[in-house]
């Protein structure tokens, strides 16, 4: 009964900021099936099923290739002593851009950060399945009832995106991991890089790049499966598969000039989704696009990826 209002608030979120709540039961692209593996496939991403109009080529070069004149993308650092090892990028100390001129991402701004590392990839059904089983986890939306829980969606999965976790499992499974959520700061920055880009490959939309609305799977697709999205650092899937849970608290930009109706959800109250989902279109994955929710949503196009 205490999700009913959040939910709906979510909804009101999501129309007013630009959340794309998702369909209750999504149709689900064919995913291959895999064998068990403990660490994310990074030198030859399966490419999604062909249902839609286009057949995403990866090509392991493709994913060493810089989009734009910004930093060479790092390689992938190893991660610290962990139950799962998955690829980090290393991405540098040093000013970016964040935001843009557009509503509640204005204004545009220099920010400077010092050095971290972000998960190359978006936390999978096989590794969220590692947590659980080693910890006897319980997510938000099961202890809640939720008959369509993470582990419903992970089915014959192992690869693709955990969904259904709450901010709260998120930051579970990063602390599990010895890392914690990137800050909304970072994760634009591994999203876009220093030149303020609006999409992780450059400034205008392109298709076949990311798994949004448009490219028509109507579900996740297995991470890395769209090496031509990569940032400039080289983290794939900033763009669409699932939206992705960051640490901050929705708040104005310094020197924000208001008059947004977004702006009613300013504070401390709800945390910061970035990235947009395969249920939303090209202008909700932009790399600037500001989404939020109270912290127990639980939907099936939101995840995470880790930092550190
Ligand atoms: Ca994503």
């Amino acid at each position: 009964m205490k999700r009913l209002p959040l939910v709906s608030l979510f909804v009101l979120l999501a129309l007013a900021v630009g959340c794309a709540p998702s369909p209750a039961t999504p149709i689900a692209p064919p995913s291959p099936t895999h064998a068990p593996i403990e660490v994310l496939p990074t030198s030859t991403p399966v490419p999604p099923p062909p249902t839609p109009t286009f057949t995403p080529a990866p090509t392991p070069a493709e994913k060493a290739t810089p989009v734009g004149a910004t930093p060479t993308p790092a390689a992938p650092t190893p991660a610290a002593p962990a139950k799962l090892q998955v690829p980090m990028i290393a991405i540098p100390a040093g000013e970016f851009i964040m935001g843009s001129d557009r509503e509640v991402e204005r204004p545009s701004h220099t920010v400077s950060l010092p050095a971290f590392e972000i998960d190359q990839f978006e936390v999978t059904n096989e590794q969220f399945a590692r947590f659980v089983k080693e910890t006897g986890y319980k997510t938000t939306a099961e202890k809640a009832g939720d008959s369509m829980s993470w582990s419903a969606y992970a089915a014959g999965k192992p690869n693709n995106p955990v969904v259904k976790v709450s901010w709260d499992d998120a930051v579970a499974y990063c602390q599990w991991m010895g890392k914690r959520l990137p800050t909304e700061a970072e994760w634009e920055k591994a999203a876009r890089g220093t030149d303020g880009r609006l999409y992780p490959w450059g400034n205008e939309w392109a298709s076949g790049k990311a798994n949004t609305k448009e490219a028509g799977y109507r579900g996740t697709t297995i991470t890395g499966s769209f090496p031509g999205g990569a940032s400039p650092y080289g983290v794939m899937d900033m763009a669409g598969n699932v939206a992705e849970w960051t640490s901050d608290w929705f708040q104005p930009y310094p020197g924000y000039p208001g008059g947004d109706s977004a702006a009613q959800f300013f504070g401390q109250k709800y945390r910061v989704i970035r990235g947009g989902g395969w249920f939303s279109d090209k202008e909700m994955v932009r790399t600037t696009t500001r989404s939020c929710s109270s912290v127990d949503l639980a939907n099936d196009d939101v995840g995470f990826r880790c930092a550190r």
